[in-house]
Order: structure tokens, then C-alpha cells, then sequence
């Protein structure tokens, strides 16, 4: 009778039934609150896609089988000898973009591993360069302060035991699968990196064919918390839509990809941005301007969520000069208007055309995107008064109050046309004020 009791109980510690009969993670071993806020406190990552496939300049994972012939793709690794890559180099420009952390894709749908991993031949050290990326780059982050995560997709389209072997397209043999042995192959790739490298998160990807389930999911999720119950996991190990966080949900955070996350000042959300259209090096690709960069960056604040703005590193290590030059534009701004980005929470006003704002103790940024005639009109705050208004870039700028509306003013141009910061400080903090309509 004891016995079965204690069975009954861990049963229920380790499997938590939703509402219409599905698995859930268990509240006991989900990510606690504090470690989460002190993600959304960085609100900026830099996303790595890297890997042989660059070599042909094609997407990586879809390239397989579409652009690339199946077989030339994965014999790609034998000719991969990124002899330039200087992990100090790329974590250095990150740091100078004003990164806080950062994400590489240590194995993508190819199933290539970054990692010289002792389960699989198809790795690093298989190649003519044989040096550990992750590896390297784990210490590099180390050595700056700045986070490191690792991307690692569920989808393997070269692994013998995943049964789909490309996204559709013939040939397809799902016959010879075995995801029994396909989940220990993850499970035990997943320990190797987080007892190797001590990921700050986990990037998951690939969720979405049939052969993964919500079971393994849930299961998976609590594999990993027992390795480290710190470590941070992204909303797409589960079979849920990657854009919301929901009770049947297996992660910490929605994930919005190629889009700005929609305004949620409950939900915490990381958008994914290509600097480029690929996700993977391409030479020539077409790169975002500096407006874009920030305005994408400032408007993801102004939604309270954070960016994870991705490039693409060359074939030969190095990471290419002009992606190098806007990181280092968009450091440039974040020197200046940092305080508007990073631990702050959005609001109290909804962004629109015009401005974002964003928020933190007794001040309010106002991200302005247009000049607008030199003034700012907008709703008062019920409660409390303006101290000071000033352009973070700037001296102080004229502010009135009355009939409930404040009327901010400048004389000529913002200081910066792609983005500029007004801070309002107020008498009072403003962490906790309701939304003020507009
Ligand atoms: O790793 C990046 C993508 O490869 C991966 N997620 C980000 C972080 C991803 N996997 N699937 N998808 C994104 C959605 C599928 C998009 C596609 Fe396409 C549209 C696949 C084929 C058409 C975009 C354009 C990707 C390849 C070509």
C-alpha cells in the first residue's frame, strides 16, 4: 500500500495532465520567475548560423536535398577548414554591439554538431579543422561576460535513427527510424553540452514533424532540468505555436521568428532576426540598414521582448566586415541609449508609428522614430509629474502639463533620425502604473 502511494505520488510529480488530457511540465520544475526576468533584463542576443553548408552559400538544413544534392551537402564537412575563425574575434565584435548574449547553432536540421560530440562521426573533428567551435566560443564568452546558449534543433534529416530523412521531398524512408533510440541520441548529446559548456539556454528548433511528440517533450524538458534546473529553455520543444506560451506549452518563452513579438507585458517573448535574409552566410545577401537594426531592437523593447539579431559567419571563420561595421553602429547607439534597452520593461504606452516606449523605476524612454514637428503630445499619468525631460543624446527639451495631456518640445531635428531617446523623469516610480490609453 506504501509502496503504490509513493508510486501515486512520484507519478504525479513527474507527469502533470492538462485540461484536454495532455502531458504538462510540472509547476515544480519550470524555470523560476527571477531567472527568466533576468533574461528579459538583457533584451539583446546575438544569434550564429554557422556551419559547412556556408561553403556553398546556400540556407542551412533546407539547402539539403534542394539547392545542394543530399550527398554533396553531407560530404560538405570534409572540406570545412574554417582556418580564420578566432572565437575572441566574433565574441569581441559582439561585445562591441552591445550583446549580452549568444546563441550558436550547435547542431541545425543537417544534423552536423559544431562539437567534436562522442555519439556521432559527423562533427568538428571530423573535419580538416577539428578544433571544438562551441568549445571555443564558450570560453570567449566567458573571457567577456557575455551569455552563451546553444541553438540545437530536435529534427536530424542525417541521422539514421530520425525517421525523416529531408522536410518532404523524396526519397523518404521512414521505415528504418527508431525514435527510441533517436531520443537517447539527444538525450545524451544534451548532457554532453550542458555538462561541457554550462549553456545560460537552450535554443530548441525543428519541433514541428510528427515523429516528436508532446510526451517526449515534456519528458525531455525534465531531463535537462535535472542536469540544470537553471538553465533557460525556449517555448519549441513542445507542439505548440512557437509564437505563444500556453498551459500545454514545454518552455520558458515564445520565440516570434523573422517578426517584431506583439506587444505582452505578461508573456515573456525573444523575437529571431536575420541581419541578412539568409540565416546562413550567402555572399552578397542583402543587409538590413542601421534604421532598421534599431528601429527593430527599440520597437522589440517597446513590445517587452527581447532580440536576438542574427548573422551569418563566412565559410573561412571570419564574420563579414560590413555585418561586422553595423554591429558595431548599432553598439555605437546603445552606448548612448542603452539605459532605454537593457532592464527595462515596456510601456506605459503602447508603441505606434511615432515612438516606443519603455520603462524603469522613476523613468520613462521615449523612443521617437520621426521628428514630428519638434513635439510629443501625449496622455498625462494619473499620479505623477514630470521632474526633468532631456534627450539621452542631448540637453533638456521643454515639457508642459495640463488638461491631463503633456506637451513635449525640441528645437530642430532629433539627434538621431533613425531612433532617438527622450527620458521624462518622473516624481515617482513607474514600473507599476497601468497602461495609459492614448
Ligand atoms: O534556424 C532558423 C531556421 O532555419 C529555422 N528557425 C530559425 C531560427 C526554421 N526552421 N523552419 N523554419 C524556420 C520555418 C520554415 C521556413 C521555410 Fe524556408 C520557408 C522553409 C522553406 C521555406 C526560409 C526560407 C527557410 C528556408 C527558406
Amino acid at each position: 500500500m506504501f509502496k503504490r502511494l509513493c508510486i501515486g505520488i512520484l507519478a504525479l510529480l513527474f507527469a502533470t495532465i492538462g485540461a484536454k488530457g495532455q502531458t504538462l511540465v510540472p509547476a515544480a520544475i519550470k524555470t523560476t520567475d527571477s531567472i527568466i526576468m533576468d533574461f528579459m533584463d538583457q533584451r539583446f542576443g546575438l544569434f550564429i548560423h554557422w556551419g559547412p553548408v556556408t561553403l556553398r552559400g546556400t540556407e542551412i538544413g533546407w539547402s539539403r536535398n534542394h539547392q545542394v544534392a543530399q550527398n554533396d551537402y553531407d560530404s560538405l564537412y570534409k572540406e570545412f577548414d574554417p582556418v580564420l575563425f578566432n572565437a575572441e574575434e566574433w565574441v569581441k565584435i559582439a561585445k562591441a554591439a552591445g550583446i549580452k548574449y549568444l546563441t550558436i547553432t550547435a547542431k541545425h536540421h543537417d544534423g552536423f554538431c559544431l562539437w567534436p560530440s562522442a555519439f556521432t562521426d559527423y562533427t568538428i573533428r571530423h573535419s580538416p579543422y577539428k578544433k571544438d567551435i562551441v568549445g571555443q566560443l564558450q570560453k570567449a564568452c566567458k573571457k567577456y561576460g557575455i551569455k552563451f546558449c546553444i541553438y540545437y534543433t530536435i529534427l536530424d534529416w542525417h541521422h539514421p535513427d530520425y525517421p525523416s530523412h529531408n522536410d518532404g521531398k523524396k526519397p523518404q524512408d521512414s521505415s528504418k527510424g527508431d525514435m527510441k533510440r533517436f531520443v537517447l541520441y539527444m538525450k545524451n548529446q544534451l548532457k554532453e553540452l550542458i555538462t561541457s559548456y554550462h549553456p545560460y539556454m537552450l535554443w530548441f528548433d525543428g519541433n514541428w514533424e510528427a515523429p516528436w511528440t508532446q510526451e517526449m517533450a515534456v519528458d525531455l524538458y525534465g531531463y535537462i532540468k535535472k542536469l540544470d534546473p537553471a538553465v533557460i529553455i525556449n517555448n519549441r520543444l513542445g507542439k505548440t505555436d512557437h509564437k505563444l506560451l500556453t498551459a500545454e506549452t514545454v518552455g520558458d518563452y515564445a520565440t516570434p521568428e523573422q517578426e517584431i513579438g506583439r506587444f505582452n507585458m505578461t508573456d515573456p517573448w525573444e523575437s529571431c532576426i536575420t541581419i541578412c535574409k539568409q540565416w546562413a552566410w550567402k555572399p552578397n545577401d542583402q543587409m538590413k540598414s542601421f534604421t532598421e537594426c534599431i528601429r527593430t531592437l527599440s520597437k522589440t523593447a517597446g513590445g517587452n521582448g527581447n532580440l536576438l539579431l542574427n548573422i551569418g559567419p563566412m565559410p573561412d571563420g571570419r564574420i563579414e566586415k560590413r555585418q561586422a561595421e553595423r554591429l558595431k553602429e548599432v553598439g555605437n547607439w546603445l552606448r548612448v541609449n542603452g539605459a532605454a534597452i537593457y532592464g527595462t520593461r515596456a510601456g506605459p504606452f503602447k508603441p505606434d508609428s511615432i515612438f516606443s516606449s519603455t520603462r524603469k523605476g522613476n523613468k520613462i524612454f521615449f523612443h521617437v522614430y520621426s521628428n514630428n514637428n519638434g513635439s510629443l503630445n501625449i496622455p498625462a499619468m494619473p499620479g505623477r509629474k514630470i521632474v526633468k525631460a532631456y534627450f539621452l543624446a542631448r540637453g533638456n527639451i521643454s515639457f508642459s502639463e495640463n488638461n491631463n495631456r503633456i506637451v513635449l518640445s525640441w528645437t530642430g531635428e532629433i539627434p538621431d533620425p533613425a531612433c532617438s531617446i527622450i527620458v521624462l523623469e518622473m516624481n515617482a516610480s513607474v514600473d507599476a502604473i497601468p497602461l495609459v490609453n492614448q
